[in-house]
């Protein structure tokens, strides 16, 4: 069984040694363990810190693509590279490395396929009260949205298996962690949430630059999780709210047109019937959006197969296809820059 620890780094040449210094080298239940790191277009010599620091993989991208892509070619990579299990986790060091057996421990046991580990988030003293209440507003919103009981859904820091790993697609540019455990629940992958430990803060947060723009960015990603993950719901509940006013709205008229007093009143009607048909329209919108996310799961299912064929799993275990005693598996890094 070999286990990769991935790292998303921007510009992270500073803090990575001490994070690296932290990360092991071995994990009970696992024949190796190795290291990656997916350099998101840095310009401060971060791959160059990783290799000396011992990293065994790096991903290169020239330019700067965000966590979110940053974060499915690591995934991407660590399938090339054979990974039975891959971890990610924060460049700054947030995350106690010494908590991986902890992570790893319900996947060794068959129990999960998906592992993230809750902060103490209401401990954390560099957090902000504004930031400890966005954090669990939007762990709320994924535990409806995805019916798992996820406490701590922005966490980084997780286990997953290489099954989980192919099925994962993720459609909003900022983060990955909320997007992926809701496909987790909505694709039925078993995702069980661990207490872990935090280090000490080393530098302020990349990803939450300020108050205003965390609360926007936040927002955003939760409407769209709602529109792409419950999008029937999302227009239905649009479209009957409007139907439901325009019904409300035409019975106020008829009262007033029934007792004669109808002429004074033909904006209401003209109100009613404009919710009305706004109302109708949303409603077929549902059912057109639903189309569509029968049509996404179909070719999400189509995009998984392709990459297993693309992909065999030769050496686990886990697929019941028998190792070849003295073979060495297939795999070979694009990527890698050694
Ligand atoms: N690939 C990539 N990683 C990023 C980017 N911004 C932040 N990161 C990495 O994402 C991880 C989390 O960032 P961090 O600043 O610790 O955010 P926080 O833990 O949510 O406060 C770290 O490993 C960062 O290096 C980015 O633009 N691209
Ligand atoms: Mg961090």
């Amino acid at each position: 069984m070999k286990l990769i620890i991935q790292i998303p780094c921007f510009n992270e040449a500073e803090a990575l040694p001490v994070t690296l210094r932290e990360l092991p080298r071995e994990v009970a239940g696992f024949d190796c363990v190795e290291w990656l790191v997916i350099n998101d277009g840095s310009s401060d010599g971060t791959a160059e810190v990783a290799l000396q620091n011992g990293v065994d993989h790096i991903v290169n991208f020239t330019g700067n693509q965000g966590l979110a892509r940053a974060f499915l070619a690591g995934l991407d990579s660590c399938i090339k590279l054979g990974a039975d299990v891959i971890i990610n986790t924060d460049a700054d060091n947030q995350y106690m490395a010494a908590d991986i057996p902890l992570l790893v421990a319900p996947i060794l046991a068959g129990t999960a396929d998906v592992v993230i580990g809750a902060r103490p988030i209401g401990e954390i003293a560099s957090f902000s009260l504004l930031k400890k209440l966005l954090q669990k507003a939007g762990s709320a919103v994924v535990r409806f949205v995805s019916n798992t009981g996820i406490s701590d859904a922005p966490s980084g820091f997780r286990a997953i298996t290489r099954e989980a790993a192919l099925r994962f697609n993720v459609f909003n540019d900022y983060t990955y962690t909320l997007e992926t455990i809701i496909q987790a629940g909505q694709k039925g992958i078993a995702t069980v949430s661990v207490p872990i430990r935090v280090n000490s803060t080393m530098r302020p947060s990349r990803l939450v630059k300020s108050n205003t723009s965390y609360i926007r960015k936040s927002l955003i990603t939760i409407v769209r999780m709602f529109v792409v993950y419950k999008a029937f719901r999302f227009f239905m509940a649009i479209g009957l709210s409007a139907l439901l006013l325009g019904v409300l709205g035409g019975l106020r008229y008829l009262g007033y047109y029934l007792s004669g007093n109808g002429a004074g009143h033909v904006q209401s009607l003209i109100l009613s019937s404009i919710l009305l048909g706004v109302g109708f329209q949303t409603i077929l919108t549902a059912f057109l959006a639903d189309l569509l996310a029968v049509n996404r799961r179909l070719m999400e299912d189509v995009q998984y197969r392709t990459k297993k064929l693309e992909y065999p799993d030769l050496t686990s275990p886990r697929s019941g296809v028998k190792k070849i005693p003295g073979k060495k598996p297939l795999y070979s890094n694009r990527d890698c820059v050694r």
